[in-house]
């Protein structure tokens, strides 16, 4: 086993670009069950299933999911007539996956708790399907704090709803904090494909990831709201001032889970709103599907760009 730098925890990095587990128990299981996927090590062969996968973008949308494996396979020219893209786990309705060459596609649901169970199982996947050089990119919708609605933002930090650059987690009882950091390089490459597209305006900045979308976001649409417009629009200012230019509900468990196992992971999302300038989501269907479609632009071309340099 070849080891160069230093890993997560202090530990060697393998130079091979595996994906680093974190769990001596799982050498000793004969089978791995990959219940909410419906695939396991025993049934399914892993490696040759997705050995060759290089790219794993996930989202939280099912149909948002679908959409991009058509959109990159088209953009890689692989939908050669007649080529169908199945759902990979089509024996479970928890999460959709697609796979078009080297590049995997994945609904994660909403939310901190359905992303964590996607992400120990995907990472697993990964493991068991010897995959070596895998990039993890979430291409996701956020609310804005001060941009044009349909700004993408690509994540320099994710930060909790304090906008502290920690993700936090009750294991055992005990608070266990994990770091959501980003990969640096792959924010510098995403900024030039977004630059080469010249399409839709992107910035870097802090993303916040919150437990829930109304009280957490402090909106004033919900069924519960025990604060005033005033005390919201400070936090949002507060937020601002903390360089968190986005907000959304996934960026710090997919971060912290992605660091832990040495998977360099990036988070790029479009903004639906201005939430300086409201709560409610009411653009057209047909506005939302464009800002939908950017993340996705922005992300295919990179995955051209390094697949052409490769
Ligand atoms: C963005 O959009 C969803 C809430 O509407 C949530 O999954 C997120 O992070
Ligand atoms: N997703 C969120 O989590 N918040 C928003 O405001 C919009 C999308």
């Amino acid at each position: 086993m070849a080891f160069s730098g230093a890993g997560p925890k202090g530990q060697e990095r393998r130079s091979d670009h595996r994906v680093q587990l974190q769990n001596p128990n799982l050498a000793k299981m004969k089978e791995d069950i990959l219940y909410h996927l419906d695939l396991s090590t025993s049934t399914h062969d892993l490696p040759a299933m997705f050995g060759d996968v290089k790219f794993v973008c996930v989202g939280g949308s099912p149909s948002r999911m679908k959409a991009f494996i058509l959109y990159v396979a088209s953009e890689l020219g692989l939908d050669h007539p007649g080529k169908e893209y199945p759902n990979i786990c089509s024996g479970t309705d928890r999460y959709v996956m697609y796979k078009a060459g080297p590049v995997l596609s994945v609904s994660h649901g909403m939310g901190i708790p359905s992303t964590a169970i996607l992400l120990h199982e995907l990472l697993k996947l990964l493991h068991h399907a010897r995959c070596s050089g895998v990039t993890v990119i979430r291409i996701g919708t956020s609310g804005g704090i001060g941009l044009e609605p349909g700004s993408v933002v690509i994540t320099q930090q994710a930060v909790d709803a304090c906008f502290k650059p920690e993700f936090e987690q009750i294991v055992l009882g005990k608070r266990v904090v994990r770091k959501p950091d980003l990969d640096a390089k792959l924010v510098q490459e995403l900024v030039q494909c977004s630059a080469d597209l010249n399409e839709f305006p992107t910035v870097v900045g802090n993303t916040m990831c919150t437990l829930d979308f109304y009280e957490g976001q402090g909106r004033l649409d919900g069924a519960l709201c025990y604060y005033t417009e005033q005390e919201k629009k400070e936090y949002l200012q507060a937020a601002h001032a903390a360089g968190v230019r986005n907000i959304e509900m996934e960026s710090t468990v997919l971060a912290a889970m992605c660091n832990a196992c040495s998977v360099p992971v990036a988070v790029v999302c479009v903004t639906l709103l201005d939430r300086l300038q409201g709560d409610q989501i009411s653009s057209s269907h047909e506005v939302l599907e464009e800002y939908q479609q950017r993340p996705q632009k922005l992300v295919s071309h990179f995955i051209k760009k390094r697949l052409a340099a490769a």
